[in-house]
Parts: structure tokens; sequence; C-alpha cells
């Protein structure tokens, strides 16, 4: 009788079948002796035993690991590059009840992700993060990685890292545990059997605080790169044992179940940041009086000072009051006064899948340069205004319609040329009746607290709102119309 038996199994919280490539279903793209398998080998068994495989979500990295998602068979989501611990918080507060593994190599953590790993570690966020710290980028073929160690040569440091000019490597755990939200770091490593055990208790522990909802928990692995270090999967582990423990000493650097000041106030999660906690009753709907009126995309297009953005927002305000989807997307120059200044507004029934705005319903150009550069913009459906009473010199005929309107006069001969913003939001209500004119009276008083400024804003949309009535409707007698008014196309 034998006196052992082999058995050949795999945790149930892997697939079946890894299906990256046809004729590789059954094994990683990892090389032979590489750590992350075994580390993959740790988190899977332990989510399995912990029995949370459902509502396990794992965020791979970029890096060697950038495929993790082919084998763990539960939530994944693959993060930018150094992202992992800002995707894993929207993850987390989304769901907050599921448990988020973010897993990032030294590279993706310790260089171009080292602002996200400090400040999610910063606000406790609960997550567990795994940080396989392999001394060096492997993806791209062995360049310099934050953890390198001094002396060790990489194809952007072929002479050896030297402190003076490459600085020393980056003690990862160390820096983590001067902050005070984390709840656990511990360093281990893939070095020999004794220490690959250490390490599954290791992320379990991390996994079960998690669970618990105890907060921010991280565990960093040293682990073995054969292929870029150039040694067997042997001399790669005794590598770890002879040079990286005496640099990255193991250990555990904090341990407790809670932070240390306990917080009345819980993490706010993304479900009631957008306000999605309420009964769908409650949420804004389309009022009847909108309901007729289609969608609007405006693109409201001048110089700084003119007021561009402002009439964006209010548009936005005027649409939101209406029960309506709406996003407002500004853009500007550096400079606060003459630059050029731009913003897109979407009102939409819908929501709003992109606030960037190729095509507008309507342009505002609220001086030439911007009539210049944006009128190809609108397509032959779409309506132009501009603030002047006549096209310029020479301007060829544009698909759109265009109305002149001599916002800027209009808004003189009332007393402020602060108000050419509103003559063209009145124009803009008489041309696409998408909006009522009460609402602009009250986003308006929202907004502005000056009273003088407020009655004349006031009439500056009801003069818009009269120069496009014209324009729209000329009178029966053609000879009596004012030619200053006539649609300029
Ligand atoms: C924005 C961006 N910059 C750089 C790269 C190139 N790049 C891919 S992986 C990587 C580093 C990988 O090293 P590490 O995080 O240590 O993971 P390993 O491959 O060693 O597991 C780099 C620099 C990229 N893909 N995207
Ligand atoms: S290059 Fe290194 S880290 Fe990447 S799979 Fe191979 S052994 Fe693993």
């Amino acid at each position: 009788m034998d006196e052992y038996q082999v058995i050949e199994s795999k945790s149930p919280v892997f697939y079946d079948k890894y299906e990256r490539k046809s004729e590789l279903q059954h094994q990683t793209h990892y090389c032979p002796g590489c750590g992350h398998g075994v580390v993959h080998k740790l988190i899977a068994e332990a989510i399995a035993d912990m029995g949370v495989q459902d509502r396990a979500i794992f965020v791979s990295p970029v890096g060697c690991s950038v495929f993790a998602y082919y084998y763990f068979d539960m939530g994944n989501v693959q993060a930018a590059h150094g992202r992992t611990p800002a995707v894993a918080t929207a993850v987390k507060r989304s769901n907050p009840e599921s448990i988020v593994i973010g897993y990032q190599g030294d590279g993706d953590l310790a260089a171009i992700g080292t602002a996200e790993i400090i400040h999610a570690a910063n606000r406790g966020e609960k997550i567990t993060i795994f940080f396989v710290n392999n001394a060096i980028y492997g993806m791209t073929g062995g360049q310099m990685a934050p953890t390198t160690l001094v002396g060790q040569s990489s194809t952007t440091s072929p002479w050896g890292r030297r402190p003076s000019n490459e600085g020393y490597p980056l003690h990862v755990s160390e820096l983590l545990s001067t902050l005070e939200a984390p709840v656990y770091i511990e360093r281990v490593a893939l070095s020999d059997n004794k220490n690959i055990m250490k390490a599954r208790k290791a992320v379990r522990k991390a996994l079960e605080l998690q669970r618990e909802g105890a907060g921010f928990s991280f565990v960093e692995i040293l682990s073995p790169c054969p292929t870029i270090w150039k040694m067997t999967p042997q001399e790669a582990r005794k590598w770890i044992e002879e040079k990286m423990l005496a640099v990255f000493p193991l250990g555990v650097y904090r341990d407790r179940k809670l932070p240390p000041v306990a917080d009345a106030v819980a993490q706010t999660t993304v479900t009631e940041l957008l306000g999605l906690d309420r009964p769908m009753e409650e949420l804004p709907r389309p009022t009847a009086a909108t309901e007729p009126h289609p969608n609007l995309t405006v693109k409201i297009a001048g110089f700084g000072g003119q007021g561009v953005l402002l009439l964006g927002q209010i548009l936005a305000e005027m649409g939101m009051r209406e029960g309506r989807e709406v996003s407002w997307l500004p853009s500007y120059g550096p400079e606060m006064r003459s630059g050029s200044a731009h913003c897109h507004v979407c009102l939409s029934h819908e929501r709003v899948g992109s606030p960037v705005i190729e095509h507008p319903d309507v342009l505002i150009a609220m001086n030439e340069l911007s009539l210049h550069k944006f009128t190809k913009m609108v397509g032959p459906r779409g309506a132009i205004l501009y603030n002047s009473d006549k096209l310029p010199a020479g301007f060829a005929p544009a698909e759109a319609k265009i109305y002149c309107v001599p916002a800027s006069e209009i808004a003189d001969g009332l007393g402020t040329t602060k108000a050419t913003n509103m003559v063209m939001l009145g124009a803009l209500l008489e041309l696409t009746h998408t909006l009522p004119r009460e609402t602009a009276a009250a986003a308006l008083k929202a907004k502005v607290r000056n009273a003088k400024l407020l009655e004349v804003d006031g009439h500056a949309i009801d003069a818009g709102m009269a120069c496009l009535h014209k324009q729209l409707a000329p009178p029966a007698d053609a000879h009596a119309h004012d030619s200053e008014l006539a649609p300029c196309s």
C-alpha cells in the first residue's frame, strides 16, 4: 500500500481553465519559480477558506501580474499603472460589503503609484493591498525599481544602484507604518517554506481584518523574479534570504484592530455621495413641463470676462431645476482675463454619457474668434448665436443657421456689458424653448447677490428673447423688417 497519495488540486477560487491562450489553459503566464504564482495561491486559498469568493473583488495592476483576472474567479478590475489603491477605494466605497484585494508590484506601487498608496493608507481605506516586492521591474525587462538594492544592477543601472545617484531603496512598509490609519502592516518573504507559511498567515490575517471591517491592511511580500535576476528558482530564493532580508527586515510593522482615533463619522460611500440611497420616488424626475422638450447640447465660447462659464453654469442650474440630467464642462486658458474660455453644457432626459460635445445643437459665439473656430462643429440642423449685428466680412457660409444677436451692444444699452451673457441666454431660450423663462429667474436669483445687477440681468434676458423673436417670426411686411436684426444666414 502506498504510504502517501499525490493529490493535485487547485483552489476553487481559480478558474478551471485559463482562457488567456487556447493552448495554455492549465498554466499561468508566469515564469517558472516566479513569486506571483505563489502569492496568487495564498490569496486564493484564504478566500476559499473564508468563504468570501462571492464578494471578493480583485484589482490587478500593470506589471507581470496584469493578467490576474484570467486566474481569479471573482470580481476583477484591472487598474491603470499605479492606480490600484484609488480604484480599490472606489470599489470598496461603492460596495462596502465586498472584500477588496489590491495587488501591486514594486514598480507599480512604489514608483508611479506612490501617491495613491500613501493616501489610500492614510485615509484608512478598508481594503487589503498585497505588495509584491521583487526589487525590479519584471514585465518591462528589468529596469531599476525604487526597491532595487544598493549595488544591484538593472538595465537602467548597469553599474549597480548607487545611493549618491539613484537614491536608496524605498522601505514601503516602514513608510506606511508612520501613518496613523493603517491597522495591519507586515513584511514577509517567499525565501523558503517556513517563510511561505508565515506569508500564508499574513495574507489571511490581512483579509480577515478587512472582513471584520477593521481598516487598511497591507502585506509586503519579498518575492523571487528568477528570469530578470538571471538565476535559477533555487538561487533566486537564496538571494532573497541572503540579500533582500538584510535591507527589508521581515516583521509586523503595525497590528491593531482599529485606527487609534475612533471616529463617529463613517466613511462616505459612493452611494451616499451620489444620493442614490434615496428611494426612487424621491429622485428628481423630469417634470411634465419639460418632458416634451428635446435634449439640448450647447457650446458657449468667448474670452475670459464675458461670463462664458457663468452662462453655462446658469443653464446647467436651470436644467437641474427642471429635473434634467445635466453636465457642465468648462475649459479656459491660464489668463484670468481675455484668455479664451469655453464650456459645454448638456441638458438631457437620460444620463449624460459624456460631457464632451462634438456637435453642439447650439453654439453661442461670444466673439469673432470663437465663430471662426467652432462654426464647423455645428451641423445643418444646429444653430449659432453670434454676438454681433452682422457676420464678419468674407465669412464663409455655414451649414448651421446663424443668428446675429448684438448682445454686448444690447447689454451696454441696459447699463452694463456684464449682462451680455444674459442677453444670449434670452436668445437661447427663445430659440430652443427648452427651458422656461421663470426658471432662468429662479436660477439667477440663487446665483446673483447684487439686486441691481439681478434686475439688469432680467431685462437682458427679455431683450435677448425679443431680439431672437423678431428674427424667428419676421413681420408679414418684409420691408418693414428691421435689417439690423435680420438673421445673418
Ligand atoms: C503609464 C505607464 N508607464 C509605464 C509603463 C511601463 N510599465 C509596465 S509594467 C511596469 C513596471 C512593472 O514592474 P513592477 O510593478 O515591479 O511589477 P513586476 O512586473 O515586477 O511584477 C512599467 C514601468 C506603463 N505600462 N504605463
Ligand atoms: S519576469 Fe519576473 S516577475 Fe515577471 S513573471 Fe517572470 S519571474 Fe515573475
